[in-house]
This record gives C-alpha cells, structure tokens and sequence, in this order.
C-alpha cells in the first residue's frame, strides 16, 4: 500500500494531491494515508505536507531503495531482480558469490555503501554513503574469453548515455575503464570473470559513479583526479537548460537509464555487432588521437593512441616508431589525471 500512496504521488509530480482523494482512490483511512506518507518520507523522499492542499512529492528525491530501482524500469533483462543493500562490503564480491551460485542473468546488486569497495589489482574504491552510484551487474555472454573488455567498452558507453540523457553533462571514456568529466575521473568499472578454460560461466560488471559528492566527500588523496556529477555543475554554476537541477542528482534514475543503456550495447554483443558497439565507443573517446604513456614488461612507453581492435585493445603508435597494442593495463593520457 505504501508503494501505492507513493505512485499516486508520482503520477502528480510537482502537484499537491489532497489526503481525502488518495485515502478515497486506494481505498484507505486517512490515518493510514498519513502513516504510509511519513514511512515514505523515513525512506528518504521529500514530500511536503500541507493541512489545505494534502501532499506534494518533491522531484528532487534522491532515493536508492529496490522499489525505487524497480519502478520504470524499461529493461527486459537487466534489473529483472535487483538485490538492494543499504551497507555491503563489495557488491562486486557479492555478485561474484551469488553469479556462482547460479544466480539470473541480469540480477542486479546495488549497495548505499560499500565497506571495501575494490578497484583493479586490490586498489581501494571510496564508496561512501549516501552519494554514489555502487553496482554490479551479473552477466552470461556468449563470446570468448578474449573477447570481454568489448563487455568493459559497453558498459562504459552505457554510463556515458545515461548520464547524458539523466543529468544533460557530457562525460568521456578513458580507456580502458574510466568515465572522466572535465579531466578528472567520474567513474570506475571493475570486470570481473569466473570462467573454465575458453567459457565465461558468468561475468561481473562492476559500476562506481560519484554523483553527490561535494568535495569534502573525497579524501585528501582524491580531491585532484576525482570528481562527482554533482561538484561539477555546482563549479560549472551553469547547467543545461532543459534539464533540472536542485544541488542533486536521482541516483535511481541514472541507474534505470545505465541498465536501459547496457541491456541495448549487451544485446549488440551477443548478436555479434561489435563493429556498432566499437563505433559508439571511438564517438565517446577521450583516449584516441591523444598522446598517452603507458608501461609493459617495466619498460615506459608514449606515442598517440590511434585506434581500437575489435576485441578491445588500444592501438598505439609509439614515440620509437613501432605500432603497440595495449590488452590491459595503465594508460595515462597527457594533461589528465595528473599527467602533465
Ligand atoms: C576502477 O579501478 O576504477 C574500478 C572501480 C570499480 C568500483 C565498483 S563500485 C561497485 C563495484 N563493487 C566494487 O567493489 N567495485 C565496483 P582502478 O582503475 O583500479 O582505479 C582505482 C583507483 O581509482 C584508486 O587507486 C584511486 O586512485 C581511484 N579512486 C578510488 N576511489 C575513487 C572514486 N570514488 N572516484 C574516483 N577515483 C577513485
């Protein structure tokens, strides 16, 4: 019932809806109504009540909750079961346990706060409470081992998209996982596969976005090559015009529109589109026709990146004349993320 009240007050978002209509149209006291409301308002949306007009749903709420995630979801696979935790230590490492377990396809596993959020080769992901977007993804491709970072490339275009359409700023891939925003880093993915020989029993894609952070939030450490959605537009004090912004962004909204977004590039994969994926891919890039630096077998490395393969690796021709391709690893790009 709670669930209810709450859609009636969506269906009139920005508008008050008296407690007398909501308690006659769901067929419940008006002791009831008010009970459901203040339940809600503890779960974190904004509801103004007033004695005259009733209630108004503020459409600036930034709740992250499994009803929430799920109401609107426009997906057909991914999302179909989401697994919400309001403290976990990593949801990668628990969609891991479940994914092993034999867990759907397209389960979902979304946390408030991560503990001991995991980054790549056992470097920390800060995920504190509250502001970020922390998520993994369990996945069943159909493609050969080699082939996964293409998985990595959808995702980060799924990320980019829905940013884009959620919050109208405009972000940039740095390969091979890194979602940056005026230089500075946005978003992480972390891939993850439990695999036998050449087959991916499953995959784990793994999604962390700062969204409200200010830039108290982000420690010492962080504060010159992280950066929030949110401590962006506040800096940039202009926003997009068609879109609104009150000082917060919807983590749930952005989350819809990233699984809408992955479902469509994840189902490209698996009908063998890769060329269509890799296009949108080199449209969002900040990586290639810039100079970067990267090392392999202890030996540093600069050159432009020129191009990306079809199974995902980055093609770089080096300052000694000789043409790289880069599978994995560390590539930073001159005049971002400290590298000057
Ligand atoms: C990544 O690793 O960028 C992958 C991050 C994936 C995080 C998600 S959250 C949901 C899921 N569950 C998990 O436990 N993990 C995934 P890497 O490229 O190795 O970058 C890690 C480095 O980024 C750290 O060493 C820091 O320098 C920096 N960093 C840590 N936290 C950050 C943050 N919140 N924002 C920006 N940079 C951060």
């Amino acid at each position: 019932m709670k669930y209810k009240v709450l859609q009636e007050l969506k269906d009139n978002m920005g508008r008050y809806v008296s407690g007398e209509m909501l308690s006659e149209s769901l067929g419940v006291s008006r002791t009831a109504v008010w009970k459901h409301i203040n339940e809600l308002k503890r779960e974190g949306y904004k509801i103004s009540s007033s004695t005259k007009k009733g209630y108004l749903l503020e459409d600036t709420s930034d709740v992250l909750n499994g009803n929430e995630l799920s109401l609107g979801l426009e997906t057909k696979l991914l999302g179909r079961d989401i697994i919400y935790f309001d403290s976990i230590d990593s949801t990668n490492t628990y969609a891991k346990k479940i994914a092993s377990e034999g867990c759907y396809e397209g389960t979902v596993v979304i946390a408030d706060r991560q503990t001991a959020g995991r980054g790549r080769l056992g470097r920390q992901w800060d995920s504190r409470g509250g502001k970020g977007i922390w998520m993994s993804v369990v996945l069943r491709p159909h493609i050969p081992l080699a082939d996964i970072q293409i998985i990595t490339l959808a995702a980060s275009i799924a990320v980019v998209d829905a940013i884009k359409e959620a919050t109208g700023l405009d972000t940039g891939i740095k390969w091979p996982n890194d979602v940056v925003l005026d230089g500075k880093k946005v978003c992480g993915i972390l891939t993850e596969v439990g695999s036998e020989i050449d087959c991916i029993n499953y995959l784990v894609l793994g999604i962390g976005i700062n969204v409200n952070h200010q830039a108290e939030d982000f420690s010492e450490e962080l504060r010159n090559t992280a950066i929030s959605l949110k401590r962006y537009a506040d800096e940039k004090g202009s926003f997009p015009g068609s879109l609104k912004y009150e000082g917060m962004f919807n983590r749930s909204g952005i989350i819809k529109k990233i699984l809408f977004e992955l479902e469509r590039n994840y189902s490209k994969i698996n009908r063998g589109l890769i060329s269509e994926v890799l296009e949108d891919w080199k449209k969002r890039s900040v990586t290639l026709g810039r100079e970067v630096m990267f090392t392999t077998r202890n030996s540093d490395y600069t050159g432009r990146a020129v191009d990306i393969t079809d199974d995902g690796r980055l093609v770089v021709q080096c300052s000694d004349g000789i043409t790289r391709e880069i599978l994995s690893g560390e590539v930073k790009i001159r005049g971002m993320l400290g590298y000057v």
